[in-house]
Parts: structure tokens; sequence; C-alpha cells
């Protein structure tokens, strides 16, 4: 398919080490993906769902220990230690080879190695990125296929330069004792062995995405972030553009498909998905920063997905979806997770595959799930309903602001603007959040999680955070930066604020920020908003006082956090610029005054 010789030497290579029975190119025709899913069907590892209510869907069950990412079995490889950091695994690049080339040998014997071209972001645009991804799962082939712009186009693209990021990927036996994630940074390569779940070997997606990416951007001057991209459209036309970040888990999906509340819909505003996860960020010549998503399918929590919470998103799975890890109903043949509607179904088999009593599921027990709680779908993000019409634009949209967010049943107000783009900048690296399923590890632990970054940046934090600095001294026309939490608690553990459609009253907000147009009352932490300019039209159960709640700033649990803060910066040390010493100063001055 190539006579590039790079990659031909390469393939070579791994087949030799690997050992597959046979080689297939994957070209991205409809003819060899249909070819793909039938023999994915007959093998069993696809299951076929109804054609009729759910034309092209599958359903695929992971092994019950491989659900999640593995962050403790992640690892940055880079000659120097201090490259990796402090906050990520290290090994060396040749102590790494020489542990893993040992599971990789003959890993693919009796099965098929799949060569998969891929390009994350838009063909033909500055952004876009080729990567080739050696796999024995042809799982993986089939959401790679709708998670990038995949297939040979990618290779003529490439056409004989030897710039692309060579990704090995086998399930080898699934074993979880040797189950590893590793990068090479240095060498543009990605190795995953033992898991066939999504972030571990999606490679695409937080491997090259964000991990490599995020090198690469520092080293050529832009940023890889583990953002959401949208557009709010005034009733006027306009469309103003925004990106977040959130952890895992923690509301991306939701705000970037957000349905406003009637009362706005009824005047006309709209909001438009770029992205759901990831955002590749530029300057441009104007001095204002430009987004692209890299992607090109979404990969989404399915729990708590529904009609009322996130319409878009359930619409987009409707098609060419794959579910994981959900529950099957075997009355029709379709799908189910729990928070999808009441009635789950009677006749049905769990994530683990086995029969599933639904009278014995208990909200309070997760064991009693009958889907993971972090069951994913992959769905191609031309399928949403709200999807923009600048998902395939070559240059990106224009950013308005950059909003971090996170978990915090107390501690963090519903929103608050940074100072200047330096506090921003000292704002995301202060981020914390509960920890939630997509990685393995323990649910609700308020964790330090920088620009939601903590598991995806490819090098140093402190350099990161420098690097942050520096692209904002190249902006003529920064983005505002925002804080938000959609996750406070009253004293029964409630959530306080309605969240979901209605988050659009603090985008709002916002954006009236970033055109000057409403007013902040200054804090210990950064600007707040007047309560009464938070929009409560509408909104039933919601009233001044209830914003005022949200917008608390209680001065004692932000002194506790500040020894949380400067542990952290501790961990990360030296590299910590400077200017953001300086801002962490002045908020405990400010918090003591
Ligand atoms: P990743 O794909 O892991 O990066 O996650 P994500 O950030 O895209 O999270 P997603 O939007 O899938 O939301 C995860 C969970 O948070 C779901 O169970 C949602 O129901 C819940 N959630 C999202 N938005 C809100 C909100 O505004 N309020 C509340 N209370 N829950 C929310
Ligand atoms: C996340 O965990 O942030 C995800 C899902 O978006 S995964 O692809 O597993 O990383
Ligand atoms: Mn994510």
């Amino acid at each position: 398919m190539t006579e590039n010789k790079y990659v031909k030497q390469w393939v070579a290579e791994m087949a030799e080490l690997t050992a597959p029975d046979a080689i297939v190119w994957i070209t991205g025709d409809e003819e060899q993906t249909e070819k793909l899913r039938k023999q994915a069907v007959a093998s069993g590892e696809l299951i076929k769902l109804n054609e009729e209510k759910l034309p092209n869907c599958f359903l695929h069950r992971t092994a019950v220990n491989d659900v999640a990412r593995v962050e403790n079995r992640t690892f940055i490889c880079t000659t120097k230690k201090e490259d990796a950091g402090p906050t990520n695994n290290w090994m060396s690049p040749d102590e790494c080879k020489a542990k893993l080339t040992p599971l990789y040998k003959g890993s693919m014997r009796g099965r098929t190695m799949y060569v998969i071209p891929y390009s994350m972001g838009v063909l033909g645009s500055d952004f876009s990125k080729i990567g080739i991804e050696l796999t024995d799962s042809i799982y993986v082939v089939l959401n790679m296929l709708i998670m990038a712009r995949a297939g040979k186009k990618c290779l003529e693209q490439l056409g004989d330069s030897p710039e692309f990021i060579k990704g090995l990927h086998s399930k080898a036996d699934l074993d979880e004792e040797n189950r590893y994630i590793v990068h090479f940074p240095e060498e543009n390569t990605i190795w995953s062995i033992n898991s066939n779940y999504g972030g571990n070997v999606l490679q695409g997606k937080k491997c090259f995405a964000l991990r490599i990416a995020s090198w690469l951007g520092r080293k050529e001057g832009w940023m890889a972030e583990h953002m959401l991209i949208l557009g709010v459209e005034y009733p006027n036309g306009e469309i103003k553009y925004v990106s977040a970040a959130f952890p895992s888990a923690c509301g991306k999906t939701n705000l970037a498909m957000l349905v406003p509340p009637e009362y706005f819909k009824k005047q006309g505003y709209k909001v438009w998905c770029v992205g759901d996860d990831i955002a590749w960020i530029r300057p441009g010549k104007d001095g204002r920063l430009y987004a692209v998503n890299p992607e090109n399918g979404f990969f989404g929590v399915a729990p708590g997905t529904n009609e009322k919470s996130n319409p878009n998103a359930l619409a987009t799975t409707k098609r060419d979806t794959i579910f994981t890890n959900v529950v099957h109903n075997l009355d029709d043949n379709t799908v189910w997770w729990e928070g999808l509607d009441n009635n789950p179904p009677k006749n049905a088999i769990d994530w683990k595959g086995n029969k599933w009593d639904y009278t014995k599921y208990d909200k309070k027990d997760k064991s009693t799930c009958g889907a993971h709680p972090n069951s994913r779908f992959t769905a191609v993000a031309k399928n949403c309903p709200c999807v923009s019409s600048e998902f395939d634009s070559l240059t990106g949209v224009p950013l308005e602001a950059i909003i971090f967010g996170g978990r915090r049943a107390k501690t963090a107000p519903l929103v608050y603007e940074a100072r200047s783009w330096k506090h921003g900048t000292f704002v995301g690296s202060i981020m914390a959040s509960e920890t939630t399923a997509a990685a393995a590890g323990a649910v609700g632990v308020v964790r330090r999680d920088p620009m939601a970054m903590l598991p995806f940046c490819g090098y140093n934090m402190g350099d990161y955070f420098g690097h942050w600095i520096e692209m904002g001294k190249k902006l003529t026309n920064a983005p505002k930066i925002f804080h938000v939490n959609w996750f406070r608690t009253d004293d029964e553990g409630n959530f306080i604020w309605p969240g979901y459609g209605e988050n659009m009253r603090v985008l709002l907000w916002i954006l009236d920020r970033c055109a000057g147009k409403a007013e902040a009352v200054d804090s210990a932490i950064g600007y707040l908003p007047k309560a009464e300019d938070i929009n409560v039209e509408g909104l039933e159960g919601v009233t001044l006082d209830t914003i005022k709640e949200l917008l608390v700033v209680d001065k004692k649990s932000w002194i506790e956090d500040l020894d949380s803060i400067k542990e952290f910066y501790a961990k990360i040390g030296d590299t910590i610029p400077k200017e953001l010493r300086d801002e962490l100063a002045t908020l405990e001055a400010n918090l003591k005054k």
C-alpha cells in the first residue's frame, strides 16, 4: 500500500518480532471494514445488535480485569528521568525495550497483524500528524476507524517521509501483571501490550494526541490539551468558541454537546460541538489561539447518558457505534446502561457476560451494576446532531475562553475568572478533582490534576507549566481563563447545581465577561460573578440564594487546600516557573488577609 521505505522497514521489523500469521493493511474502504466487522462477529469479539433499532452497531465485552486506563502501568521513557518528571512513571528507553521485547516476541502468532495508518487532525491541515498503529486486535481496528481519520489516504499524505508516530499494540494474553502502556517521545514511538481497553490501546487518543503530542507541542510551539471545544451560537448568528479541561469522567462530553435550556432555545441560542476530549491549539497570526479536535469520533462514558442529560450523545450512538461493557438486552438485541432510563431489561446479560437480574441492582453498590461504570460508546462525530460546521476546519476555531474544572464537593465555587493568563495558568496548575472510574484504582479521592493532564502530560509537569507561561507571552489577544465546578454538594451529598444543560447559564456569563459585558467581584481567588448576573430565568428550584451559596469562597477550606497545593508543588520541584510560585504566594496572602 506504500513505497515509504521507513514504513516498510519498521512494519517488517515488528512483524519479525511479533510473528503474526498474516499482515493486513487497513485501507479505510467500506468493503474491507465490512469484512472485518463480519469477521469480528464470527469470532465473537463483537455482537451484532438489532439492525432496525441500532443500524451498524455492535457490542464488545473486555476482559473483566481490563476496563479502564492503567495509570500505574503507563510510562514515559526518556533518556533523562527529569524529562519525564516526578508525576510520570519513568523507565529508560533501553530498560523498557529490554523488558517488553520478550513480551512481544511471538505475541501475534496465530493472529493477523493489522497496519492502521491514521491521521490525528484533518488531512491536509497544518495540524494533521500521521501515526501508524500495528495491532493484533480487530476491535482496535474497528474503533480506530471511527476515532481517527484512517486508511490509505494517510499514507498518501505521509509520502516518503519518516515523520510518523510508530505504534505497536498486542493484546498478547491480556496478562495484567505484564500490562504496559509506554511512550518513547524521543523516538516518536508508542508500545502497549496485554490490554485491549480503549484508552490503553486506541493509541491515537491519549498516547499520541496527548502524551506524544504534548511533547511535540512544547518543541514546536503549540499545545495538546485534554479539552472539549464548543461553540455558542447567539440569536444573531454569531458563534463564540471556548475550550474546557475537566478530568476523565467529569463532564467534557456532556458540556461539549450541551442542549440549551428551553428559555434560551426559544430565543435562538444553540451550542455546537467541535470536540469532546482533546484539543490541539496553536497561536494564530492575529495573536489569538486557534483550536482543532484531532479526533474523528467520541469514546464517551455510557452510564448516565440519557434523553435528558445528553440527548445529542444518545442520538449519536443510534448508528455506526461500538458499545463496550454495557448491558445486552436479549429481548430486542439492544443495549442498556445505568441512567439510560427507568426500564432495565428483564432478560439481560451484564458487562461481564453473565445473566443480569435487574431486581438485585442497588444504586449504591457498584458491583451490582449491569454496565461497568466506565463502559463506553465509540461513535462517529459526524453522526452527532450538534456537530459543528467547523469540525473539519483546516485552521481551527478562535478561542474566547479556556475553562478549567473538576469535581469538588466543597471548596471550588460554581465559577470564577483568573485575573490574567499567568494567574489562569496557576488556576489550571492547582486544579483538583475526585477520581473516577475512568482509571483503575480508588474512586472519589481528591487528587491534584493540573489542567486535567496529570495522566496525559508526556513530559515534566513543571516544564509543561512553563510552556503555558511561554505560550501566553506570544498572544496579544489571549483567551480569558476561568474555573468551574458543577459538583458542589449540600450536607446530604446532593449536587446543589442542576448542571448539564443548565451549565449554559455559566457559559453565557463567561462569554459576557470576554465581551466586556458583565461585571465581576474581586476575591481572594479571582473574579467572581455577581450572583444576579447568573441568569436563572426559567430554572426551577434555583434561587438567587442558591447561586450565592454556590459562589461562596470558604477561606478555611481554601487555606486547608493550600497545604495540598504546596505539597504538590514541592513534588514537582524546581521546574515550577517563578510566575506560578508568585501566584501561590499571592493566593496565600489574599486568603490570610
Ligand atoms: P472522559 O471521556 O473520561 O474524558 O470523560 P468526560 O469528561 O467526557 O465526562 P462525561 O461528559 O462523559 O461525564 C462523566 C459523568 O459526569 C457522567 O456520568 C455524567 O452524567 C456526569 N456529569 C456530566 N456533566 C455533569 C453536570 O453538569 N453535573 C453533574 N452532576 N454530573 C455531570
Ligand atoms: C479518559 O479517561 O479521559 C477518556 C477515556 O477519555 S480513555 O480513552 O480511556 O482515556
Ligand atoms: Mn478523556
